[in-house]
């Protein structure tokens, strides 16, 4: 398999942490990518322009980060990093979507104060994306009480790759997501320890 990757997205860290996870690494070759250069073809693989794209072995293209852990799933028959039917696959998709949405809204706002100039810059925007991620981080803070570290899933993976990327980017941000949130912060300690977590931290180009 050929995953279209970046060192820096979190999306990306959640398939390779899946990956790991699963015992598929050895299988998936990196294809290093930069979705923003100027020129680029990559929205030949994927249209949407975005990194993670996975082309399967059968020359099959998937793309985004839930959809590709979904088809990660399909290939192993041990515990699935997500439920195949019931209350406990709403709840994992759920997370997963709750920490996804909180990861598009902060990787708008990096957008926002690292892309845009700044005599454009939008105090709107910013507040709004702002008010976003801290909304999602303290539902995150409630959630992640019934969280298993040593059982990962999709909303954990998500979670974790969304709150270690705010983490990577806190002096930029300026936002730090284990203010008031000690049982976020300390399921985050152990969840990182991980070997799929330590194997996969973000590296600035
Ligand atoms: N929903 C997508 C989001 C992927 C995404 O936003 N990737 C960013 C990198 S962190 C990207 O490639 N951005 C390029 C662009 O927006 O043009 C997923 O889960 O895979």
């Amino acid at each position: 398999m050929k995953l279209y990757y970046g060192t820096t997205s979190p999306y990306v860290r959640k398939v390779i942490v899946a990956g790991i996870e699963l015992g598929l690494d050895d299988q998936i070759e990196r294809v290093d990518t930069l979705p923003w250069e100027a020129g680029t073809k990559y929205g030949n693989v994927n249209p949407v322009g975005k990194v993670p794209a996975l082309v399967t072995d059968t020359g099959q293209t998937i793309y985004d980060s839930p959809v590709i852990i979904d088809y990660f799933d399909s290939l192993h028959d041990g515990a699935k990093l997500i439920p195949a039917s019931g209350p406990d696959r709403y709840e994992v998709l759920r997370i997963a979507a709750l920490a996804d949405g909180m990861m598009d809204a902060v990787i708008l706002l990096f957008s926002e104060l690292t892309r845009r100039p700044k005599e454009l810059h939008w105090d709107f925007w910013d507040d709004r994306m702002r008010n976003t991620v801290a909304r999602s981080l303290d539902a995150l803070e409630t959630d992640a009480a019934s969280f298993d570290p040593s059982k990962p899933d999709l909303g954990q993976i998500t979670t974790a790759c969304g709150v270690g990327w705010i983490e990577f980017r806190l002096e930029t941000l300026g936002i730090d997501f284990r203010d008031g949130r000690p049982t976020l912060s300390a399921w985050f300690d152990t969840f990182s320890a991980r070997e799929s977590m330590k194997n996969s931290m973000p590296k600035a180009h």
